[in-house]
């Protein structure tokens, strides 16, 4: 065992490469059974790190945080120090596993790049001058501030920006009660074109019953890096048992290698190949006739509609050849109903990504999958309470979000960041003057930084509440230091994976809050009562817990026990007695509401523009050791992953002269950035990639400032037709040898 060589890491156990490489995608499968109250250890994968688990140490429960699948763990604390994180075996989302990432949750922890205290910006916005200030000062500031700003904009003159995290509601409440409905999340960088598919075909959004599912075709996702509980584990788990598993991407992923076929389609035609699907299912009446005929709205229009969408067509869209198409509609059609087009998660790629997910949609409803073993399910009953708010009225505000019908087809809870940007910008229809940003760090994440930056110059206040100093909380006039997930009492979660669980979750400090860092909720309370609104967060998040827990008695009790509570309602069936929850009552594989909203009612292809000459394709994608624009400064993960490179195929290099591991310049219509050029088979020759979450602009994250390529200041600000949603594989690049005359 070799000491390391980064200085910064050296607070860490020696062997911690090993065995971060043995977690990746280990399970705790030979974890202890843990019993009421104490929980004895070592577990089996603590014995990967004696070290750190020899001599006596408590055990606490906690939740993952390294990213949204919220895993179950078991902190491992000595001296009063968390020495290791362990999955909880009565976890069964998470099958018992947690991931490279959930393992360096003890470096996030004790990264001495956190934020440590209030600082308020003293020089130029990005500028890095900053003057440690106290909480006092810092709440007295945000009172002025929201109190200034709501008095000469009204009170959507402020904007909140808020990420995934089980206090986000916190933040919600309070922008409620302060009065603005100007509330953005990452959802609109992430997921709304799949919800709005799913939701106008289905009246829900699904889960994927992998497990259970005979064939399974993934375009556009990618679960064996992008993790998503338990939908990974279940994946390995089906196929050990025989299920089929087809892969599309124009990338050879972690997930293409393990699969049975993957094909390289060209980027942006998945809806051809799904269109072909439908006309083989159709065509050769593959599917099941009652089903169908009882079930859903529109064959007879979705049968005209896909007459000439034959595989050979498809063939010359996708580049995937027609006898292949013809055969995967069949063996599709002779596994359903345990077959499916996996929904996918992240469709922030494509201006129709709506209209492309919603062609999915109905391929899996022609499979008659809907609520049944090894298709897609439906929403199970959790039965966790909301603890609803009655916000106050104020008659000056504008009767609607700042992006409103910007596209038709919004959210209202979350519009779209790409929107509210550009109504930001041009101050239409309304001025929104002040921004509020808790975990979420658009910066590195929102396509087009220039445009961020932009926006942020027309703020006149910009707060951001961050564990570390992003690239978004660099850009801030007040910086507020949080507490991480191990330090903090979180309200309780439900959480949902397939027919794994419908659980409840809860967090409890593993170790006190370090530094002056302070919880959102503590001050969202005091931000309140300081504005008059104390009304509205008349609670602590002990009662919180206590409301939320209302209907299901016992769980406070078993939360405490296993760390995890769960309900255990209906899996298969929920719909056996009621309708779908759109307008036909039917699954809508033509949607009646499109036509007034000037939207095609069955999805239409349009070829995708082909790079033009001499550039690609740039598209984004997931490594199973970052979590989207976040975690590549944490030490650990940094040993494993330090810089981010260019995925170019060998022979474009070769047209270009470019050799890998050169430094290229890498140029869109809205900004250029420079990293390491990496010549390799795994992508199609049209098309480029990087890892996000590199190329920093802030001093403050030490291992990623100024290292690689920033993807978001290459990105263009394009958007789904249909809900705003951010489309980020929409934008091409020219590359050349950095230094080189261009
Ligand atoms: N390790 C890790 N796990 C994560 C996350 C993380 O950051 N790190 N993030 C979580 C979150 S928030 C999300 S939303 C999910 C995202 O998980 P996924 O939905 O699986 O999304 P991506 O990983 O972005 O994968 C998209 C894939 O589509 C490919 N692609 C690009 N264009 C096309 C195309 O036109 N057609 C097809 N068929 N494929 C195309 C890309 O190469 C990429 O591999 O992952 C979650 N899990
Ligand atoms: N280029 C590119 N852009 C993307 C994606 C991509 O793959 N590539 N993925 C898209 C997708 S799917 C998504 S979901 C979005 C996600 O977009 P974001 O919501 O911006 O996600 P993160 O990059 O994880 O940023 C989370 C922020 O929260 C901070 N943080 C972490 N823990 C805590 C905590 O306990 N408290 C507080 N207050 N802050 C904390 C982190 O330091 C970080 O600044 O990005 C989207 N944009
Ligand atoms: S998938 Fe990994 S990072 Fe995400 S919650 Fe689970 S253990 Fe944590
Ligand atoms: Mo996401």
């Amino acid at each position: 065992m070799t000491t390391t060589k980064n200085p910064r890491s050296a607070g860490f156990d020696p062997g911690r490469r090993a065995f971060l490489k043995a977690a990746g995608l280990t399970m705790g499968a030979g974890a202890a059974v843990v019993s009421a109250g104490r929980i004895p250890g070592p577990l089996s994968a603590a014995d990967a790190h004696a070290a750190a688990a020899s001599g006596p140490f408590e055990s606490h429960y906690s939740v993952c945080d390294m990213c949204f699948n919220r895993c179950g763990l078991i902190a491992r604390v000595k001296n009063g120090r968390v020495v290791k994180l362990d999955p909880n075996p009565h976890f069964t989302k998470s099958r018992g596993m947690l991931c490279a990432r959930g393992q360096a949750g003890i470096a996030q922890l004790y990264d001495p790049d956190r934020l440590k205290h209030p600082l308020l910006r003293q020089g130029a916005r990005g500028e890095g001058k900053w003057k440690r200030i106290s909480w006092t000062e810092a709440m007295d500031i945000l009172v002025e501030r929201l109190g200034e700003i709501g008095e000469k904009y009204t009170r959507c003159g402020m904007l909140f920006s808020v990420g995934a995290d089980m206090q986000s509601q916190f933040v919600h409440r309070f922008a409620e009660a302060y009065g603005s409905f100007n509330i953005t999340s990452h959802e609109s960088l992430c997921l709304i074109s799949l919800n709005r598919a799913y939701l106008d075909t289905f009246g829900e959004v699904p889960f994927a019953d992998v497990l259970n599912s005979r064939y399974v075709i993934m375009a556009g996702a990618n679960r064996f890096e992008a993790l998503v509980t338990p939908d990974s584990m279940d994946m390995v788990e089906a196929m050990a048992s025989g299920a089929k598993l087809v892969v599309l991407d124009p990338r050879y992923t972690k997930t293409a290698a393990m699969a049975h076929e993957w094909w390289p389609i060209r980027p942006g035609t998945d809806m051809a190949f799904m269109l072909a699907m439908c006309h083989v299912i159709i065509n050769e009446r593959l599917y099941d006739d009652a089903w169908v005929a009882e079930k859903t709205f529109g064959l007879d229009e979705l049968r005209e509609h896909v007459r000439d969408c034959t595989p050979q067509w498809a063939a010359a869209e996708t580049g995937i050849p027609g006898p292949d198409i013809a055969r995967i509609a069949r063996e599709l059609a002779a596994a359903a109903p345990a077959s499916l087009i996996y929904p996918g998660r992240r469709t922030s790629d494509y201006e129709n990504s709506t209209q492309i997910r919603r062609s999915t949609a109905i391929v899996n409803a022609l499979l008659a999958n809907w609520d049944r073993p090894g298709g897609l399910l439906a929403a199970r009953q959790v039965g966790l309470k909301g603890v609803p708010i009655h916000a106050p009225w104020y008659d000056d505000n504008p009767d609607d979000r700042v992006d409103a019908h910007m596209a038709p087809l919004m959210f209202e809870e979350e519009g779209s960041f790409v929107h509210t940007r550009d109504a930001v910008i041009a101050g239409e229809p309304y001025p929104v003057k002040g921004w509020f940003v808790f975990k979420t760090n658009p910066m590195q994440t929102a396509p087009d930084r220039a445009r961020t930056m932009k926006m942020i110059e027309a703020m006149e206040f910009m707060a951001v509440a961050d564990i570390q100093m992003s690239d978004t909380a660099w850009m801030a006039d007040l910086v507020l230091p949080m507490p991480s997930y191990l330090e903090r009492k979180d309200p309780c979660q439900a959480l949902q994976g397939s027919s794994a669980c419908a659980c409840v979750v809860q967090r409890d400090p593993v170790v006190p809050a370090m530094y002056e860092s302070r919880p959102i909720f503590e001050v969202m309370k005091e931000l309140a009562g300081r504005m008059d609104l104390g009304e509205y967060f008349d609670f602590t998040i002990e009662e919180y817990r206590a409301k939320q827990l209302a209907d299901l008695p016992g769980a406070a009790e078993v939360l405490e026990r296993d760390g995890v509570y769960y309900n255990p309602s209906k899996v298969y069936g929920i719909y056996d007695n009621i309708g779908y929850r759109t307008r036909s009552g039917k699954i809508e594989l033509m949607n009646q509401r499109y036509p007034q909203a000037g939207l095609d009612p069955l999805p239409v292809y349009t070829p995708p523009a082909s790079p033009p000459q001499g550039t690609f394709r740039m598209v984004v994608g997931r490594n199973a050791l970052v979590t989207q624009g976040s975690t590549t400064n944490n030490a650990l993960l940094h040993e494993l992953m330090p810089s981010n490179s260019l995925w170019m195929h060998p022979d474009a290099a070769a047209r270009l002269g470019l050799s890998d591991g050169m430094e290229v310049r890498v140029k869109s219509a809205v900004g250029e950035g420079t990293l390491a050029l990496k010549v390799t088979e795994a992508i199609r020759e049209d098309t480029v990639y990087t890892d996000t979450g590199f190329g920093s602009i802030s001093k403050g994250l030490s291992n990623v400032y100024g290292n690689g390529l920033a993807i978001a200041a290459v990105l263009e600000s394009r958007v789904d037709a249909v809900t705003g949603n951010a489309a980020m594989h929409e934008t091409f690049v020219t590359v050349t040898k950095a230094g080189g005359v261009s």
